[in-house]
Protein backbone atom coordinates (compact mmCIF):
# COMPACT_ATOMS: atom_id res chain seq x y z
CA UNK A 1 0.00 0.00 0.00
CA UNK A 2 2.42 2.10 1.20
CA UNK A 3 4.68 1.35 -1.50
CA UNK A 4 2.11 2.28 -4.19
CA UNK A 5 1.35 5.52 -3.19
CA UNK A 6 5.04 6.47 -3.67
CA UNK A 7 5.44 4.72 -6.91
CA UNK A 8 1.78 7.20 -8.05
CA UNK A 9 3.36 10.31 -6.31
CA UNK A 10 6.45 9.90 -8.50
CA UNK A 11 4.64 10.29 -11.68
CA UNK A 12 4.24 14.22 -10.48
CA UNK A 13 7.76 14.69 -9.77
CA UNK A 14 9.50 17.59 -12.42
CA UNK A 15 13.04 17.24 -12.47
CA UNK A 16 13.76 19.46 -14.92
CA UNK A 17 14.24 23.60 -14.62
CA UNK A 18 13.07 24.38 -17.68
CA UNK A 19 9.59 23.50 -16.17
CA UNK A 20 10.29 25.34 -12.55
CA UNK A 21 6.85 27.58 -12.80
CA UNK A 22 7.44 31.50 -12.77
CA UNK A 23 6.65 32.68 -9.09
CA UNK A 24 6.78 35.11 -6.57
CA UNK A 25 8.30 34.73 -3.04
CA UNK A 26 6.79 36.64 -0.12
CA UNK A 27 8.95 39.19 1.19
CA UNK A 28 10.09 38.41 4.58
CA UNK A 29 11.16 41.94 5.96
CA UNK A 30 7.31 43.20 4.55
CA UNK A 31 3.87 42.74 7.44
CA UNK A 32 1.33 40.70 6.44
CA UNK A 33 -0.85 44.28 6.55
CA UNK A 34 1.86 45.59 3.86
CA UNK A 35 4.07 47.76 5.77
CA UNK A 36 8.18 47.22 6.03
CA UNK A 37 9.65 45.98 8.37
CA UNK A 38 12.01 49.04 9.57
CA UNK A 39 13.26 48.23 12.60
CA UNK A 40 14.97 45.12 14.16
CA UNK A 41 12.92 45.54 17.16
CA UNK A 42 10.31 45.42 14.89
CA UNK A 43 11.44 41.78 12.96
CA UNK A 44 12.12 40.37 16.58
CA UNK A 45 8.59 41.67 18.09
CA UNK A 46 6.18 41.21 15.07
CA UNK A 47 7.22 40.15 11.74
CA UNK A 48 8.73 37.04 13.39
CA UNK A 49 5.79 36.10 15.28
CA UNK A 50 3.68 36.61 12.06
CA UNK A 51 5.75 34.52 10.52
CA UNK A 52 5.71 31.70 13.18
CA UNK A 53 1.94 31.95 13.04
CA UNK A 54 1.80 31.05 9.25
CA UNK A 55 3.97 28.27 9.59
CA UNK A 56 1.71 26.80 12.34
CA UNK A 57 -1.06 27.45 10.58
CA UNK A 58 -0.06 25.95 6.58
CA UNK A 59 2.65 23.75 7.56
CA UNK A 60 3.46 22.35 10.42
CA UNK A 61 0.43 22.66 12.89
CA UNK A 62 0.82 24.83 16.34
CA UNK A 63 1.24 23.05 18.95
CA UNK A 64 -2.20 23.14 21.37
CA UNK A 65 -0.86 23.44 24.65
CA UNK A 66 2.47 23.22 26.51
CA UNK A 67 4.08 20.00 28.12
CA UNK A 68 7.16 20.80 30.46
CA UNK A 69 10.06 18.26 31.02
CA UNK A 70 8.50 16.25 34.53
CA UNK A 71 11.75 14.99 35.88
CA UNK A 72 15.15 14.09 34.56
CA UNK A 73 17.56 11.27 35.92
CA UNK A 74 21.27 10.39 35.09
CA UNK A 75 21.19 6.85 34.08
CA UNK A 76 25.01 7.00 33.20
CA UNK A 77 27.98 9.24 33.30
CA UNK A 78 31.57 7.72 32.40
CA UNK A 79 34.84 9.83 32.33
CA UNK A 80 36.46 8.13 30.14
CA UNK A 81 34.52 7.18 26.98
CA UNK A 82 36.26 7.47 23.90
CA UNK A 83 39.58 6.30 25.14
CA UNK A 84 39.26 8.43 27.54
CA UNK A 85 39.04 11.93 25.45
CA UNK A 86 35.30 12.28 26.21
CA UNK A 87 32.52 12.43 28.86
CA UNK A 88 29.57 9.83 28.21
CA UNK A 89 26.75 10.79 29.81
CA UNK A 90 22.82 9.53 29.39
CA UNK A 91 19.49 10.88 30.72
CA UNK A 92 16.43 9.98 30.78
CA UNK A 93 13.79 12.66 30.44
CA UNK A 94 10.23 12.20 31.35
CA UNK A 95 7.15 14.17 30.40
CA UNK A 96 3.62 13.08 32.64
CA UNK A 97 0.45 14.39 32.29
CA UNK A 98 -3.06 12.62 33.51
CA UNK A 99 -2.40 8.84 32.42
CA UNK A 100 0.53 9.84 29.67
CA UNK A 101 3.57 8.79 30.42
CA UNK A 102 6.25 9.13 28.34
CA UNK A 103 10.57 8.51 28.55
CA UNK A 104 13.51 10.00 25.89
CA UNK A 105 17.05 9.16 26.34
CA UNK A 106 19.74 11.81 25.90
CA UNK A 107 23.05 10.53 24.90
CA UNK A 108 25.60 13.23 24.90
CA UNK A 109 29.62 13.09 24.59
CA UNK A 110 31.60 16.33 25.73
CA UNK A 111 34.95 16.42 25.25
CA UNK A 112 37.31 16.98 28.75
CA UNK A 113 39.98 19.60 26.77
CA UNK A 114 36.80 22.33 26.62
CA UNK A 115 34.66 23.42 29.50
CA UNK A 116 31.44 24.03 28.61
CA UNK A 117 32.06 23.21 24.86
CA UNK A 118 29.78 24.08 22.11
CA UNK A 119 27.37 21.39 21.39
CA UNK A 120 26.02 19.96 18.40
CA UNK A 121 22.22 18.60 18.94
CA UNK A 122 20.45 15.81 16.85
CA UNK A 123 18.13 13.49 16.95
CA UNK A 124 18.40 10.67 15.30
CA UNK A 125 16.54 7.99 12.66
CA UNK A 126 16.82 4.17 14.90
CA UNK A 127 17.91 4.75 18.47
CA UNK A 128 21.16 6.57 19.98
CA UNK A 129 23.12 2.94 19.82
CA UNK A 130 23.31 3.26 16.02
CA UNK A 131 25.21 6.80 16.58
CA UNK A 132 27.98 4.76 17.95
CA UNK A 133 29.50 1.03 18.21
CA UNK A 134 29.59 2.09 22.23
CA UNK A 135 28.27 -1.41 24.18
CA UNK A 136 27.75 0.94 27.18
CA UNK A 137 25.19 2.98 24.98
CA UNK A 138 21.71 2.22 26.06
CA UNK A 139 18.76 0.48 23.98
CA UNK A 140 15.58 2.24 23.89
CA UNK A 141 12.01 0.71 24.24
CA UNK A 142 10.39 2.99 21.66
CA UNK A 143 8.30 1.76 18.68
CA UNK A 144 11.06 1.76 15.76
CA UNK A 145 9.76 0.62 12.26
CA UNK A 146 11.25 -2.79 10.68
CA UNK A 147 14.57 -2.99 9.44
CA UNK A 148 16.25 -6.12 8.14
CA UNK A 149 19.39 -4.37 7.50
CA UNK A 150 19.42 -2.68 11.04
CA UNK A 151 18.43 -5.52 12.57
CA UNK A 152 15.12 -3.96 13.59
CA UNK A 153 12.95 -6.74 14.19
CA UNK A 154 9.62 -6.78 15.78
CA UNK A 155 9.67 -3.10 16.32
CA UNK A 156 12.01 -2.78 18.65
CA UNK A 157 15.64 -1.72 18.91
CA UNK A 158 18.24 -4.73 19.22
CA UNK A 159 21.91 -5.16 19.52
CA UNK A 160 21.94 -5.60 16.36
CA UNK A 161 22.16 -2.14 15.40
CA UNK A 162 25.01 -0.62 17.32
CA UNK A 163 26.84 1.64 15.68
CA UNK A 164 24.91 0.69 12.49
CA UNK A 165 24.35 4.82 11.09
CA UNK A 166 27.94 5.77 13.31
CA UNK A 167 29.48 6.60 9.56
CA UNK A 168 26.53 9.68 9.98
CA UNK A 169 28.12 11.20 13.13
CA UNK A 170 31.45 11.81 13.02
CA UNK A 171 31.81 11.30 17.04
CA UNK A 172 35.65 11.56 16.97
CA UNK A 173 36.10 14.71 14.26
CA UNK A 174 33.42 16.74 16.64
CA UNK A 175 34.87 15.89 20.04
CA UNK A 176 38.84 16.23 18.67
CA UNK A 177 37.66 19.55 17.63
CA UNK A 178 36.58 20.65 21.17
CA UNK A 179 32.43 20.42 20.40
CA UNK A 180 30.12 18.04 22.08
CA UNK A 181 27.56 15.90 20.61
CA UNK A 182 24.22 15.39 21.39
CA UNK A 183 21.37 12.86 20.68
CA UNK A 184 17.69 11.66 20.88
CA UNK A 185 15.77 9.07 18.95
CA UNK A 186 13.23 10.81 17.15
CA UNK A 187 10.57 8.12 17.85
CA UNK A 188 11.37 8.34 21.89
CA UNK A 189 9.37 11.48 21.45
CA UNK A 190 6.79 10.61 18.38
CA UNK A 191 6.75 7.41 16.70
CA UNK A 192 7.47 8.00 12.46
CA UNK A 193 4.11 6.57 11.61
CA UNK A 194 0.80 8.14 11.05
CA UNK A 195 -0.38 7.00 14.23
CA UNK A 196 -1.39 10.25 16.45
CA UNK A 197 -2.32 8.01 19.42
CA UNK A 198 1.19 7.43 20.30
CA UNK A 199 4.49 9.55 21.02
CA UNK A 200 3.71 13.36 22.80
CA UNK A 201 0.47 13.89 20.93
CA UNK A 202 -2.34 12.43 23.48
CA UNK A 203 -0.78 14.80 25.81
CA UNK A 204 -2.29 18.19 24.36
CA UNK A 205 -5.65 16.74 23.27
CA UNK A 206 -9.26 17.93 24.54
CA UNK A 207 -11.83 15.50 26.07
CA UNK A 208 -12.52 12.93 23.45
CA UNK A 209 -10.04 14.05 20.63
CA UNK A 210 -7.98 11.86 19.02
CA UNK A 211 -5.99 13.22 15.99
CA UNK A 212 -4.61 16.95 15.71
CA UNK A 213 -7.23 20.00 14.31
CA UNK A 214 -6.01 20.85 10.74
CA UNK A 215 -3.76 23.16 12.00
CA UNK A 216 -2.58 21.45 14.56
CA UNK A 217 0.79 19.73 15.00
CA UNK A 218 2.08 16.81 13.07
CA UNK A 219 5.29 14.41 13.63
CA UNK A 220 7.42 16.72 12.85
CA UNK A 221 7.05 19.91 15.09
CA UNK A 222 6.42 17.02 18.05
CA UNK A 223 10.25 16.21 16.82
CA UNK A 224 11.16 19.95 16.68
CA UNK A 225 9.63 20.30 20.78
CA UNK A 226 11.43 16.91 21.54
CA UNK A 227 14.42 19.24 20.61
CA UNK A 228 13.89 22.42 22.45
CA UNK A 229 13.07 19.86 25.75
CA UNK A 230 16.21 18.28 25.12
CA UNK A 231 17.89 21.70 25.19
CA UNK A 232 15.68 22.44 28.64
CA UNK A 233 17.65 19.73 30.06
CA UNK A 234 21.08 20.79 28.67
CA UNK A 235 20.34 24.22 30.59
CA UNK A 236 20.15 22.19 33.44
CA UNK A 237 23.03 20.38 33.43
CA UNK A 238 26.36 21.84 34.96
CA UNK A 239 28.58 20.75 32.09
CA UNK A 240 26.32 22.12 30.12
CA UNK A 241 24.57 24.76 31.61
CA UNK A 242 26.76 27.38 29.05
CA UNK A 243 26.85 25.90 25.80
CA UNK A 244 25.88 27.27 22.74
CA UNK A 245 23.89 24.50 21.04
CA UNK A 246 23.55 24.33 17.27
CA UNK A 247 20.55 22.03 16.18
CA UNK A 248 21.86 19.87 13.62
CA UNK A 249 19.38 17.26 11.40
CA UNK A 250 19.60 15.58 8.27
CA UNK A 251 16.68 14.60 5.70
CA UNK A 252 13.05 14.51 7.64
CA UNK A 253 15.51 15.72 11.29
CA UNK A 254 16.77 18.48 9.12
CA UNK A 255 13.05 19.76 8.78
CA UNK A 256 12.39 19.68 12.45
CA UNK A 257 16.19 21.18 12.97
CA UNK A 258 15.09 24.15 11.66
CA UNK A 259 11.45 24.10 12.58
CA UNK A 260 12.50 24.16 16.08
CA UNK A 261 16.01 26.84 15.93
CA UNK A 262 12.80 28.92 14.20
CA UNK A 263 10.74 29.08 16.88
CA UNK A 264 13.30 28.79 19.55
CA UNK A 265 15.72 31.06 19.98
CA UNK A 266 17.83 29.71 22.11
CA UNK A 267 19.38 27.67 19.90
CA UNK A 268 22.55 29.47 18.70
CA UNK A 269 22.40 27.95 15.23
CA UNK A 270 21.01 25.63 12.91
CA UNK A 271 22.74 22.96 10.72
CA UNK A 272 20.23 21.80 7.63
CA UNK A 273 21.74 18.35 5.92
CA UNK A 274 19.99 17.80 2.75
CA UNK A 275 16.77 18.50 4.65
CA UNK A 276 14.59 19.40 1.02
CA UNK A 277 10.58 19.72 0.52
CA UNK A 278 9.33 21.01 4.09
CA UNK A 279 12.79 21.87 5.05
CA UNK A 280 15.60 24.23 3.37
CA UNK A 281 13.69 23.74 -0.20
CA UNK A 282 11.63 26.51 -1.41
CA UNK A 283 7.92 24.65 -2.34
CA UNK A 284 7.18 27.03 -4.67
CA UNK A 285 9.35 25.75 -7.34
CA UNK A 286 7.79 22.48 -7.39
CA UNK A 287 10.98 20.76 -8.38
CA UNK A 288 11.90 16.98 -6.72
CA UNK A 289 9.81 16.36 -3.74
CA UNK A 290 6.45 18.52 -3.85
CA UNK A 291 3.63 18.78 -1.20
CA UNK A 292 1.10 16.18 -3.37
CA UNK A 293 4.03 13.07 -2.62
CA UNK A 294 5.33 14.33 0.78
CA UNK A 295 1.94 14.46 2.07
CA UNK A 296 0.73 10.89 0.50
CA UNK A 297 4.09 9.25 1.72
CA UNK A 298 4.20 10.85 5.45
CA UNK A 299 0.65 11.62 6.12
CA UNK A 300 1.41 12.74 9.62
CA UNK A 301 4.59 14.63 9.02
CA UNK A 302 2.47 18.21 8.19
CA UNK A 303 -0.36 19.62 9.69
CA UNK A 304 -3.71 18.87 7.66
CA UNK A 305 -3.83 22.13 6.35
CA UNK A 306 -0.86 21.38 4.32
CA UNK A 307 -2.65 19.14 2.13
CA UNK A 308 -4.19 22.10 0.69
CA UNK A 309 -1.31 23.11 -1.36
CA UNK A 310 -0.84 19.80 -3.16
CA UNK A 311 -0.28 20.84 -6.59
CA UNK A 312 -0.79 24.42 -5.81
CA UNK A 313 2.12 25.54 -3.91
CA UNK A 314 1.55 28.75 -5.48
CA UNK A 315 -1.17 29.24 -3.24
CA UNK A 316 0.92 29.14 0.21
CA UNK A 317 1.12 32.38 1.93
CA UNK A 318 4.51 31.77 2.70
CA UNK A 319 7.69 29.61 1.37
CA UNK A 320 10.43 27.74 3.45
CA UNK A 321 13.13 31.16 2.93
CA UNK A 322 10.97 32.81 5.73
CA UNK A 323 11.90 29.30 8.20
CA UNK A 324 15.93 30.23 7.07
CA UNK A 325 15.13 34.15 7.95
CA UNK A 326 13.42 33.35 11.40
CA UNK A 327 16.91 32.19 12.16
CA UNK A 328 18.33 35.51 11.81
CA UNK A 329 20.45 36.52 12.67
CA UNK A 330 21.59 33.21 14.38
CA UNK A 331 23.72 31.44 12.19
CA UNK A 332 22.33 28.93 9.77
CA UNK A 333 23.93 26.48 7.33
CA UNK A 334 21.99 24.70 4.47
CA UNK A 335 23.89 22.14 2.98
CA UNK A 336 22.68 19.94 -0.09
CA UNK A 337 24.21 16.74 -1.79
CA UNK A 338 24.79 16.90 -5.94
CA UNK A 339 22.67 13.23 -5.95
CA UNK A 340 20.44 14.25 -3.56
CA UNK A 341 17.97 15.85 -6.71
CA UNK A 342 14.79 14.56 -4.84
CA UNK A 343 15.60 17.46 -2.10
CA UNK A 344 16.06 20.23 -4.63
CA UNK A 345 19.51 21.59 -4.09
CA UNK A 346 18.69 24.43 -5.83
CA UNK A 347 16.01 24.99 -3.89
CA UNK A 348 17.36 24.94 -1.15
CA UNK A 349 19.99 27.22 -1.62
CA UNK A 350 17.53 29.87 -2.94
CA UNK A 351 15.90 29.71 0.04
CA UNK A 352 19.16 30.84 1.68
CA UNK A 353 19.80 33.33 -0.17
CA UNK A 354 16.33 34.63 -0.49
CA UNK A 355 16.45 34.56 3.81
CA UNK A 356 19.77 37.02 3.68
CA UNK A 357 17.32 39.99 3.06
CA UNK A 358 17.22 39.68 6.94
CA UNK A 359 20.43 38.41 7.98
CA UNK A 360 21.55 41.66 5.85
CA UNK A 361 19.50 43.37 7.88
CA UNK A 362 21.35 42.78 10.72
CA UNK A 363 24.49 43.71 9.00
CA UNK A 364 25.59 40.11 8.55
CA UNK A 365 26.80 38.33 5.73
CA UNK A 366 24.22 35.56 3.90
CA UNK A 367 24.30 33.96 0.17
CA UNK A 368 23.91 35.76 -3.70
CA UNK A 369 23.36 33.94 -6.80
CA UNK A 370 21.13 32.54 -8.80
CA UNK A 371 22.97 29.54 -9.41
CA UNK A 372 23.90 27.14 -7.50
CA UNK A 373 27.79 27.18 -6.43
CA UNK A 374 30.26 24.57 -7.49
CA UNK A 375 30.32 21.19 -6.14
CA UNK A 376 32.59 20.92 -2.84
CA UNK A 377 33.42 24.40 -2.83
CA UNK A 378 31.56 25.51 0.58
CA UNK A 379 30.61 28.97 1.60
CA UNK A 380 31.38 29.69 5.49
CA UNK A 381 29.07 32.81 5.76
CA UNK A 382 26.98 33.54 8.30
CA UNK A 383 24.28 31.66 6.30
CA UNK A 384 26.77 28.82 5.41
CA UNK A 385 26.05 26.42 2.25
CA UNK A 386 27.66 23.72 0.42
CA UNK A 387 26.53 21.11 -2.07
CA UNK A 388 28.91 18.14 -1.45
CA UNK A 389 29.99 15.57 -4.53
CA UNK A 390 27.58 11.93 -4.07
CA UNK A 391 24.05 11.24 -2.64
CA UNK A 392 21.70 11.76 0.32
CA UNK A 393 24.03 11.50 3.40
CA UNK A 394 26.12 12.77 6.79
CA UNK A 395 29.25 12.41 5.63
CA UNK A 396 32.63 13.44 7.17
CA UNK A 397 33.12 16.47 4.75
CA UNK A 398 29.71 17.69 5.97
CA UNK A 399 30.94 17.19 9.23
CA UNK A 400 34.42 19.09 8.97
CA UNK A 401 32.57 21.49 6.97
CA UNK A 402 30.01 21.93 10.31
CA UNK A 403 33.01 22.09 12.58
CA UNK A 404 35.08 24.63 10.62
CA UNK A 405 31.96 27.00 10.03
CA UNK A 406 31.36 26.79 13.50
CA UNK A 407 34.52 27.71 14.58
CA UNK A 408 34.20 30.63 12.88
CA UNK A 409 30.45 32.11 13.26
CA UNK A 410 30.22 31.28 16.95
CA UNK A 411 33.14 33.40 17.98
CA UNK A 412 34.87 30.45 19.86
CA UNK A 413 37.74 31.97 21.77
C1 LIG B 1 12.32 10.76 2.12
C2 LIG B 1 11.43 11.95 2.14
C3 LIG B 1 12.26 13.18 2.32
C4 LIG B 1 13.29 13.03 3.41
C5 LIG B 1 13.83 11.62 3.56
C6 LIG B 1 14.50 11.27 4.87
O1 LIG B 1 11.71 9.60 1.80
O2 LIG B 1 10.71 11.97 0.95
O3 LIG B 1 11.43 14.30 2.53
O4 LIG B 1 12.81 13.49 4.60
O5 LIG B 1 12.87 10.66 3.39
O6 LIG B 1 14.09 11.70 5.92
O7 LIG B 1 15.43 10.46 4.81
Amino acid sequence: MALNLFIRAQKHINYHEDKVPQFELPDPLVMQDGTPVSSMEQWTRHRRGEIIDLFEEHVYGARPGEIALSSYQVMEEDQKALGGKALRKQIKLVFKKGDHYLEALVLMYLPHQVDHAPLFLGLNFFGNHTVIDDPQVMLTSSWMRNNFNMGIKEHKATDDSRGQLSHRWAIDRIIDSGFGVVTMYCGDIDPDRDDFNDGIHPFLYREGQTHPQPNEWGTLAAWSWGLSRALDYLKEDPHTSDSKVIAMGHSRLGKSALWAGAQDTRFHGVISNDSGCGGAALSKRKFGENAKAINANFPHWFCDNFKNYNGKEEELPLDQHMLMALIAPRPLYIASAEKDIWADPKGEFLSGVHATVVYKFFGMEGLSGSELPPVDQPIHHRVGYHIRSGKHEVTDYDWEQYILWAQKVLDLE
